[in-house]
């Protein structure tokens, strides 16, 4: 895959020379100033950034610090070019939030392996985090992920007045589908119910979870309790359409769910003096007491 890397350079001739360098690997996107640089950010976020130390205008320490701070650049890289030196000027690009520096005028090979460096560091902590917040079983988000996602949209929905809603999901009678089967089966089970739960919830902002064994969760934001049902029913139908055989169910004769739906109304529920946490717990033990009249009044049901 070819790398989209940004130079930030006033010098035409020194843009010039890092086109050159940098051919072997790429062909690099150019910006002469901190607004154009920003406008080549805006069309595609680069995999990693090249920034002289002086810009016209603007001084690159600050345009570096400025750029670290944009959310949607956190993980990208960023590389001084500079022909200052000195122990003060590096602590403080540094800190700024720079990677390393590349000292002009630059040297092909050097400022070849610098950024290939760079950007290996930049995939492997990519594939980290996703490893770190993924459950591998299944592909969901797992519990973490689950914890920060809910937090973050708990936050906007309580900010911009929006309903949620959140469903949590069991197996049921899952340790005699184990029993029956076996766990392998089992866990080719979970696999299958997590890809038909995924179908359920379909906009952009639904979240899929892993929350613990064989309990899952959706998170639906911008989703008042009416569309809450709506999906806790499309599951039912979506699971009880799949008929996986469950010869030891108690309940059906292939795998059902019981799920518990609750949601944030903000015009009744949301008190400004509340905090996130206190709403997510509310919220999330609203759902389990749902969950729990699921399983206890038959279970392959959803209870609001
Ligand atoms: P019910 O929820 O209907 O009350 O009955 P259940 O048998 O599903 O009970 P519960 O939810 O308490 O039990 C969870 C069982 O799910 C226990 C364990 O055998 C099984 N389980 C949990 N995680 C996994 C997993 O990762 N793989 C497999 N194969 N089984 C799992
Ligand atoms: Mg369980
Ligand atoms: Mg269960
Ligand atoms: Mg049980």
């Amino acid at each position: 895959m070819e790398h989209d890397i940004l130079t930030i350079d006033g010098d035409p001739i020194m843009t010039q020379i890092l086109i050159e360098q940098l051919a072997p690997l790429t062909r690099p996107r150019v910006a002469a100033n901190a607004s154009e640089a920003m406008k080549q950010i805006a069309r595609r976020v680069p995999d990693l950034i090249l920034l002289d130390t002086e810009l016209p205008g603007t001084h690159g320490i600050d345009l570096c610090r400025a750029l670290h701070s944009d959310a949607r650049l956190a993980h990208v890289p960023i590389i001084f070019l500079t022909a200052q030196t000195g122990e003060s000027f590096e602590i403080e690009g540094l800190e700024s939030g720079a990677v390393d520096f590349i000292s002009k005028p630059p040297r092909g090979a050097v400022l070849r392996a610098r950024v290939k460096t760079q950007l290996e560091l930049a995939r492997l902590t990519r594939e980290l985090e996703l490893l770190n917040l993924t459950d591998p079983l299944t592909g969901l988000i797992n519990r973490r992920r689950y914890d920060e996602v809910l937090h973050n949209e708990l936050a906007r929905a309580r900010r911009s007045r929006e309903p949620l809603s959140l469903i949590l999901v069991d197996l049921d009678d899952f340790k005699l589908f184990n029993d029956q089967y076996g766990h392998g089966a089992g866990d080719e089970c979970l696999c299958k119910v997590a890809q038909l739960l995924q179908t359920c919830a379909r906009r952009p902002a639904d979240a899929v979870a892993r929350i613990g064994g064989e309990e899952l969760a959706l998170i639906l934001p911008h989703t008042p309790a009416a569309g809450g049902m709506e999906v806790a029913q499309t599951i039912l139908t979506t699971l009880e359409d799949a008929a996986l055989p469950h010869l030891r169910s108690q309940v059906a004769d292939h795998v059902t769910v019981s799920l518990g739906l609750a949601c944030l109304e903000p015009s009744s529920d949301i008190d400004t003096e509340t905090t996130v946490e206190a709403i997510g717990r509310d919220l999330g033990e609203r759902a389990a007491q749902a969950l729990s009249e699921a399983k206890d009044s038959g279970r392959a049901r959803f209870v609001y």
